[in-house]
């Protein structure tokens, strides 16, 4: 969608959400269980307000209705300001409208899958992510504080030039780990991805031995750090996975993602995605990936 949509979306979505976006540096709740939290996720300054449609933006409102009917906050009195939209919106039928608790008007609306499955390849020689589907973030990295570890661009990418390499340990308690951001719009902040139109994701990856690949949503991560969990956290979906000295590419279904049930049990939902993470449970941490990607759904399927 055009980016003048987003910033429409983002409007109405100010005076209707809970707040859930924001982010706390630390993961004080992973600790005790073994958990690798979403250490708050960087992301660039947003680009909110560049040229684009108002319609794009009455589709995504409409969306946004659409997806709010599961259950929520049932607003009475918004208001909001839609002069220069060119009625794109119907401004009766907004007032209408349920929301589930969700991102803040920090996140603006959520952007959505449609075939550009590609994240980022890393060719570029930075940290920043493709601005796919409107997607916007930063690689980052988390670890228990036990050791140190460091995340770099390096050379000899898969098939390419560029890569991300995490290395460092050894870690003593839950571990360490590296990832993409998929919406942060900015510094900070985590935002969902919707990323319902994939069936799952694609990475290329060269390490040392067993890491989880690991996903974090709304549903598994604490308001402070963009989600709606309540309870024991950061229990989020995750499939364990063996790194060799050799790139080798790996395709994830959703369906094969699990929560290792230690903290609360959260079904996954794919219109929340917050990241993508490998991860390491302690120890040593040596793992270089690239061309992170959506699996885009089978045909038929
Ligand atoms: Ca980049
Ligand atoms: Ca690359």
């Amino acid at each position: 969608m055009t980016m003048q949509g987003n910033k429409l979306v983002g409007l109405l979505l100010a005076g209707i959400v809970l707040s859930a976006c924001g982010s706390d540096e630390s993961d004080e709740s992973g600790e005790s269980a073994g958990a690798v939290g979403t250490a708050g996720a960087v992301g660039t300054a947003g680009t909110v307000g560049d040229a684009g449609n108002a319609g794009a933006g009455g589709a995504r409102a409409s969306a946004g209705g659409v997806a709010g009917a599961a259950g929520g906050v049932t607003v009475d009195d918004l208001s909001v300001e839609l002069e220069g939209f060119g009625g794109a919106v119907d401004e009766g039928a907004i007032e209408e409208v349920e929301v589930e608790p969700g991102p803040s008007e920090t996140c603006g609306p959520t952007p959505v899958g449609r075939g550009e499955e590609l994240i980022d390849d890393v060719e570029d020689g930075d940290i920043q992510i493709l601005d796919n589907e409107d997607r916007m973030g930063r690689w980052y990295q988390f670890d228990d504080t036990t050791a140190e570890a460091v995340m770099a661009v390096v050379e000899d990418g898969y098939e390419s030039q560029f890569a991300v390499n995490l290395t460092g340990g050894t870690f003593q308690a839950w571990g360490a780990g590296f990832g993409v951001a998929i919406h942060s719009p900015e510094e900070e902040v985590n935002c969902p991805f919707d990323a319902s139109a994939y069936s799952g994701i694609r990475f290329a990856v060269k390490g040392d031995g067993r890491f989880r690949v690991t996903i974090p949503t709304m549903e598994t991560v604490p308001e402070a750090n963009g989600g709606n969990c309540v309870g024991t956290c950061f229990d989020s979906y995750t499939k364990v996975i063996i790194a060799t000295d050799t790139w080798t590419v790996h395709e994830v279904p959703f369906t094969e993602l699990a929560q290792r049930d230690w903290g609360e049990a959260a079904d996954f939902d794919t219109r929340h995605i917050l990241q993508i993470q490998f991860e390491v449970d302690g120890g040593d941490v040596d793992l270089t990936v690239d061309d992170v990607a959506f699996l885009w759904s089978l045909p038929g399927g």
